[in-house]
């Protein structure tokens, strides 16, 4: 199985909310990411000042580490910016924020994750306008993406947290509407285990539209804490000739340094 396994990580400034295992200085968790076999890095960012470009490749390149993805929940989780948002200045706002997050991708050749930034309905509006605000945000993200060569990918979200996109079905529906190669389904298995009818099935039904994943137990803890099976999942994957990324996005239970090696040691057994 070709399956690469990665690990979420934060800068030490990011809040719990960047929702991450590690919230470190970068040096301090790549470090601990290599050590413990992991073979990448997804990249919680709140905004491109953060990123020193050429420190970080440094980094990588000395740990032999990749970085598929840069990650962008924050960007709603701190400022409240999103893409469905009534208020165009506020929208453009999210989006001046998103493209400086998708120029630092480009300098990795790293893909951007679409979760939470789209944002919540309002209830100022219908639900068809904040979908068809996100629509024209991601119109508009696409085409800086074929300029960057940076693909996007969205992440259906659980109910719970989000109001719309939260199943791969859901997901590929707007794909569709879309109709831009760019941006890819990016399913989360925490999440397809609220909102999909089978995990294994939608993984089979969306392989197309799936360019990356986030892995996590039924509980949101390392797999292997919880009660999905893995091992179905794995076989899935490898049935689908999946040769992409599966991220370890976890909460750090009972503790960072712990649920991130009991997650790579677990997923291990199988890839
Ligand atoms: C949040 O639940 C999550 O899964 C993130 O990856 C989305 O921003
Ligand atoms: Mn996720």
């Amino acid at each position: 199985m070709t399956l690469k396994i990665g690990l979420a990580i934060a800068p030490e400034t990011a809040l719990p909310s960047a929702f991450v295992v590690f919230r470190d200085r970068l040096e301090t968790s790549i470090e601990k990411a290599a050590r413990l076999g992991y073979d990448g890095i997804e990249l919680a960012l709140l905004e491109k000042s953060q990123a020193d470009v050429g420190h970080i490749k440094k980094l990588l390149a000395e740990y032999g580490l990749e970085l598929p993805v840069i990650s962008t929940g924050q960007i709603y989780g701190e400022t409240g910016l999103c893409f469905t948002d009534p208020d165009e200045s506020r929208r453009e706002r999210a989006l001046a924020q998103f493209k400086g997050l998708m120029e630092v991708a480009a300098e990795f050749g790293a893909m951007v994750n679409i979760g939470r930034v789209r944002g919540p309905y309002f209830p100022t509006i219908s639900r068809p306008e904040a979908e068809d605000n996100f629509l024209r945000s991601l119109e508009k993200l696409s085409d800086l993406g074929r300029t960057l060569g940076v693909a996007l990918i969205l992440e259906p979200v659980n109910r719970y947290e989000i109001d719309f996109i939260n199943s791969c079905a859901e997901g590929v529906e707007i794909l569709n509407r879309l109709g831009r190669e760019n941006v890819k389904l990016m399913p989360d298995i925490f999440h397809m285990n609220i909102e999909d009818p089978s995990i294994e099935g939608s993984l089979c039904k969306y392989i197309d539209h799936i360019a990356y994943i986030h892995f996590a137990d039924s509980n949101r803890h390392a797999p292997g804490r919880g009660h999905l099976d893995f091992l179905s999942i794995f076989n899935t994957l490898t049935a689908l000739d999946y040769k992409g990324f599966a991220t370890v996005e976890i909460l750090p239970y009972p503790e960072p340094d712990i649920a991130a090696r009991e997650a790579i040691q677990y997923l291990r057994k199988y890839c």
